[in-house]
């Protein structure tokens, strides 16, 4: 809060409590404590919220009605009304039906995983593009279950019915609400993205290759960007600390020099309507020369998290033949054994590097790595171009890729040296 604020304006907290549904039915369930830990870091990232209680609830499958059965939703009943619960949290999809009976049968609001990480991305959004791309984001998502989502709240949803009578005309009626919002939205977007794309044609003729750092939320791609660049990028323990992307020019021992991207960070089941979101702000990772794929090595789930890394990026369609390392960091937080022990892994894999971003361990061994990939994906290659192409040599010279050049009749033969993706960039000019 400001200070400027007048007294008694101090946001109201809400009580939540949070429930990871572990269904045993789900074969791609992954290990309920971490799960339950991180829904509840995701509750904690939402200012205003205070966590009262966390549980994991057992289920061999989900109830269509009401999710879980009746003798749970009795118990749970007592406690979240024992602790004053306003919010309950459920760590999973909820169908709008779901929702609706919860929310009668414990008097408090529902929200769901994908609604709490729309409020999140709502909360962070600072760019004209980011906040536009999360209102469509929750648009899309609150069109599929034509209720509305937490920062509606406010708007009575005693009118709403789902079968039949003038519910049906109030839905029709939001349907069409939320249609011309998101007609509204794109046309704004429209705009803002012509502004990237010069952006877009600024940065390519940066003379340096880019270097993105991706990775699940929370891993440290902000702390080692702030160790490698010297810049006080906010690196939080709070998920979702790092919503825009931020570059920076760096200047590796070698001498040379890229452009070091941050961005924002992945988690799993990210709501479908925030992946067109993150493709907006992740361009730079589409178009780095190398990928840094920081992990964070020492969390119970460090596998899977880095499994749900890789299908986003696929997702997204970062290039296969985009070079990668994986940074396994903080390992100062490993025990000794099992530090020497992911130490030696990294050692026996090809493009695995491990770090502490936090005490600067395995910095220099990384840089290098770091050079010599890019080194190594330079090739060299002979360009003719004609005497009218002036804008093309020129970029190329920008670029610092020409090893020489013999003038003939009809122009001049380039001897250049450049990066997959610089050449791509080339071609595009
Ligand atoms: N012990 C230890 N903590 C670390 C290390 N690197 C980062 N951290 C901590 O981990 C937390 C998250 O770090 P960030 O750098 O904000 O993580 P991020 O990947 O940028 O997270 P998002 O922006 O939320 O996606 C912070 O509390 C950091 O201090 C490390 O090497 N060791
Ligand atoms: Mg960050």
């Amino acid at each position: 809060m400001s200070p400027a604020e007048p007294a008694g304006s101090e946001p109201r907290i809400t009580r939540a409590w949070v429930l990871h549904p572990d269904i045993s039915s789900d074969r791609e369930r992954r290990a309920s404590a971490p799960a339950l830990e991180e829904a509840v870091a995701l509750a904690g990232a939402l200012p205003g919220l205070e966590v009262a209680g966390a549980e994991i609830v057992p289920l061999a499958r989900p109830r269509a009605g009401y999710l879980f059965g009746s003798g749970k939703i009795d118990e749970l009943k007592e406690r979240l009304t024992e602790a004053e619960v306003e919010l309950v949290l459920i760590d999973g999809p909820v169908s709008p039906v779901q929702q609706r009976n919860l929310e009668k049968a414990w008097k408090v609001k529902i929200l769901d995983r994908t609604g709490l990480i729309l409020e999140i991305f709502a909360d962070r959004a600072r760019t004209r593009e980011g906040v536009l791309q999360v209102e469509l984001a929750a648009l899309s998502y609150q069109r599929t279950r034509l209720v509305r989502a937490w920062t509606h709240l406010e708007r009575q949803r005693g009118g709403l019915g789902f079968v039949g009578g003038p519910g049906e005309t109030q839905i029709e009626a939001d349907r069409r609400a939320i249609d011309e919002a998101i007609t509204r939205i794109r046309r704004q977007l429209s705009k803002v993205v012509k502004t990237r794309d010069l952006h877009r044609a600024a940065r390519r003729k940066v003379p340096f290759p880019i270097v993105a750092l991706v990775g699940y939320t929370n891993a440290g791609k902000s702390t080692l960007f702030n160790r490698l660049t010297g810049a006080e990028v906010l690196a939080k323990d709070m998920l979702f600390a790092t919503l825009d992307p931020t570059m920076r020019a760096v200047a590796l021992p070698t001498g040379l020099k890229v452009i070091l991207s941050d961005t924002v960070g992945f988690i799993s089941d990210l709501p479908t309507q925030l992946v067109a979101a993150f493709r907006a702000t992740l361009e730079e990772v589409l178009e780095a020369d190398l990928v840094l794929h920081v992990r964070d090595i020492a969390h119970p789930d460090s596998e899977a998290q880095a499994e749900d890394v890789r299908t986003i990026l696929a997702d997204l369609g970062v290039a296969r033949e985009t070079p990668q390392i994986e940074v396994w960091n903080k390992t100062d937080l490993l025990d000794p054994d099992r530090r020497a022990a992911v130490e030696a892994a990294a050692a026996r894999h090809d493009g695995v590097e491990a770090i502490s971003a936090w005490t600067g361990q395995g910095i220099e061994p990384l840089l290098a790595a770091v050079t010599g990939l890019l080194d190594e994906t330079r090739q060299r290659r002979e360009l003719h171009l004609d005497h009218g192409d002036g804008r093309r040599r020129a970029w190329l010279y920008d670029q610092g890729v020409v090893e020489g050049e013999a003038p003939d009749d009809d122009g001049s033969t380039l001897t250049v040296n450049w990066t997959a993706r610089q050449e791509q960039r080339f071609r595009s000019l």
